[in-house]
């Protein structure tokens, strides 16, 4: 069996871009593949964060991800500072990596931009995740389009390892959906969908009530042409709106233009609201019954295990490629 790993970081409630780029197509893939997926909460200190809100977001994303499907049994659940050697492994990962290549991430850019303290761990997250993909000898990495810079840097900087050091990684390959891939922002449509966005209204959370989906529905920004009709260029608010519908209401984009032909925004954005939700709830319901579990900290408990024992093997391959301590 191949391996896929994966990671989301505890930096918000997740959104549906998360759900529709990345987790939803864990949960198609956890069958076919050795699978772990990870709560990245040590990426998630690379921009300011309140220490009890961080721990109740690490909480909530291990149960969202139980609650829309992943299976313990058959997939490896676990908190990243959980497993040392994630950290361990990034630092000898930086020092694998170029300031110009960290510098010319446009995450790093987008994040940094404007900004008076830039932590240095902004800049220096790349080499993280590259050590999170390579500790499990990682075949597939299925992401959201966003992260496709960071993969290209992970294989860079994996053959760079194999090449100096010792032929130990395997290189990674990036796993994109081919619809959902980049989830736009609902209140900016040229902008991706982002749980740390200031404007609640941009994005719809995983756990938002009913009354608050049809309210950030409702304001979504569309245009004046009064058509429902797919057409990124110049109808970005609805071919984005269109292509959640198409994701969560399991109809083709061309089936919901006809449903909705000669109808106005209003009814359109009535009969997505009420997709969103049926959507949504039975994950909400899963996810409140999870959340104060022991149910949840066994799972994790023995995701940190197995992740553990794993990850530290490669992490000894890496320390004696490099010369690191005594020779054991
Ligand atoms: P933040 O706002 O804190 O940067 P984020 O919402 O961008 O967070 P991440 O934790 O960085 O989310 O990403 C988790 C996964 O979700 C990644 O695989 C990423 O590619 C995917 N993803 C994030 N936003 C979107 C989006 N708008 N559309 C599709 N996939 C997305
Ligand atoms: N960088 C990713 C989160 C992330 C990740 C990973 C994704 C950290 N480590 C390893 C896949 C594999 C993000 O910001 N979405």
């Amino acid at each position: 069996m191949k391996t896929i790993f994966s990671g989301i970081q505890p930096s918000g409630t997740i959104t549906l871009g998360n759900y529709i780029g990345a987790l939803k197509q864990f949960v198609e893939l956890q069958d076919e593949y050795n699978c772990y997926f990870c709560i990245v909460d040590e990426h998630a200190l690379t921009v300011a964060q309140d220490r009890l809100e961080l721990r109740k977001n690490i909480r909530s994303l291990a149960a969202l991800y139980i609650a829309v499907g992943i299976d313990p049994n058959k997939a490896t659940l676990f908190i990243q500072s959980e497993v040392p050697a994630h950290a361990q492994a990034g630092w000898m990962m930086q020092c694998v990596a170029y300031m110009g290549e960290l510098e010319r991430m446009t995450q790093f850019k987008d994040k940094s931009s404007g900004k008076e303290a830039v932590l240095a761990g902004l800049l220096t997250y790349p080499p993280l995740m590259a050590a999170d993909i390579l500790l499990y000898k990682t075949d597939l990495v299925p992401v959201g389009e966003d992260q496709k810079q960071h993969l290209e840097l992970t294989r860079d900087l994996a053959e760079r390892f194999n090449k100096k050091y010792n032929d130990i990684f395997i290189i990674p390959e990036v796993r994109i959906p081919t619809v959902g891939a980049r989830v736009m922002s609902l209140q900016e449509p040229t902008k991706k969908m982002s749980k740390s966005d200031p404007n609640k209204k941009a994005f719809i959370s995983l756990l938002d009530d009913p009354k608050t989906i049809e309210k950030k529905i409702k304001s979504a920004v569309t245009d004046s042409s009064g058509i429902i009709k797919y057409d990124k260029e110049n109808k970005p608010g609805i071919t984005n709106l269109l292509s959640i519908y198409s994701i969560l209401g399991g109809k083709s984009i061309a089936e919901i233009e006809a449903l909705y032909d000669g109808k106005g925004y209003g009814d359109f954005k009535a009969g997505l609201t009420e997709v969103v939700i049926n959507a949504l709830k039975p994950i909400q319901d899963r996810y409140h019954e999870l959340l104060d579990s022991t149910e949840l900290d066994e799972i994790l408990d023995k995701g940190a295990e197995k992740a553990n024992a794993e990850a530290n093997k490669m992490l000894k391959k890496m320390e004696n490629a490099m010369g690191l301590g005594r020779k054991r």
